[in-house]
């Protein structure tokens, strides 16, 4: 390491030190050198460069142990200039937020909440679609992380054996046709215990250790859900629509088929949903006519208590 690095024995002793302080575990052997036995669930900035390996998404990453919500983070790096790609990431938020004023509670030491600052040259009326991308890109990561079949809820949860694992919140800053900038914000429960979610949660949510019986790493979870967003992202700009993506998207989404109800402001209603459209509503058959859902709640029988 000395020759390789061009250092003295004293400093990589210090950049061990270092490490163990952060939790790696490292073996020496005198004469020999270090080899590394154990790395902690850790996502700090250099952990997560070390891994990416992508173009755009992670270019650069920042991390806290704990802010209010790294949503709101993103968008200040954003105001002040922040590339396309900036990854905000925390081990937990004190403030963390959902969509329409819910909270979002990001458990510490177990959870991943985490937000990309994206500039994206796309008229302002399509970065809703965004959302469903980044809901495409978690549930692919997680499956191949963890190997287990995880759906999406349209149109921004992952779900596994029918219960939340993923809330996505995407903010936009724009003028009339133009972006200045989008933050998707992700909440992934990896490690999670379920005393660890407040009880009025513990009947939806649920974490991705609890379902497959074993740790998953978090730095995995961030670098492949970067990884694949990142070529579906490519995918969405060719056409500025979903056409590339639905035929995957509706094979995931829990929604297919099922019976749903719909919150819609000038009144609910109850219809069977058929999967999601090239611009990313649901069609909902519903008093014998296909309605077109873009925004809102849908509650999808089964799932988190509605029966
Ligand atoms: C969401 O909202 O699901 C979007 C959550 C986005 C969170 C990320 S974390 C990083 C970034 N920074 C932020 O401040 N936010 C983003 P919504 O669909 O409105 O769902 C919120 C509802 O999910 C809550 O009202 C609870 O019922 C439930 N919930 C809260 N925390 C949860 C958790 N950890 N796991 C599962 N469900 C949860």
């Amino acid at each position: 390491m000395c020759d390789t690095f061009g250092v003295s024995r004293t400093a990589v002793w210090k950049a061990i030190k270092a490490l163990r302080e952060e939790g790696y575990e490292i073996e020496a052997v005198q004469n020999k050198g270090y080899r590394l036995v154990d790395a902690p669930d850790v996502m700090t900035a250099q952990e997560i460069a070390s891994r990416l390996n992508t173009s755009w998404a992670g270019c650069e990453v920042h991390y806290y142990d704990t802010t209010g919500s790294t949503n709101i983070e993103a968008k200040q790096f954003a105001e002040q200039g922040a590339p396309h790609g900036t990854l905000v990431i925390a081990d937990t938020q004190t403030g963390g937020r959902g969509r329409r004023g819910h909270t979002w509670q990001s458990p510490s030491g177990s959870s991943i909440a985490m937000s990309l600052v994206m500039r994206p040259q796309i008229p302002p009326e399509k970065a809703s679609m965004l959302t469903l991308v980044m809901g495409l890109a978690v549930a692919d990561a997680i499956r191949s992380v963890s190997g287990m079949e995880t759906q999406i809820k349209w149109p921004n949860d992952a779900v596994v054996n029918k219960k939340k694992v993923t809330g996505i919140l995407t903010e936009m800053s724009a003028e009339p046709g133009y972006i200045q900038y989008v933050v998707i914000g992700i909440g992934i429960n990896v490690n999670s215990a379920l005393e660890e979610f407040p009880e009025e949660i513990r009947d939806m949510a649920t974490s991705l250790k609890l379902e497959c019986g074993h740790q998953i790493s978090r730095a995995q979870v961030i670098t492949e859900t970067m990884r694949y967003f990142e070529q579906y992202e490519a995918v969405f700009e060719k056409t500025l629509d979903l056409s590339g993506l639905i035929t995957h998207y509706n094979e995931l989404l829990v929604n297919r088929d099922a019976q749903v109800r719909v919150l819609d402001p000038k009144g609910d209603y109850e219809g069977i949903s058929r999967g999601i459209d090239a611009e990313g509503n649901l069609l909902v058959e519903a008093c014998g006519e296909v309605r077109k859902v873009n925004a809102g709640e849908v509650s999808v029988r089964g799932l988190y208590g509605y029966t």
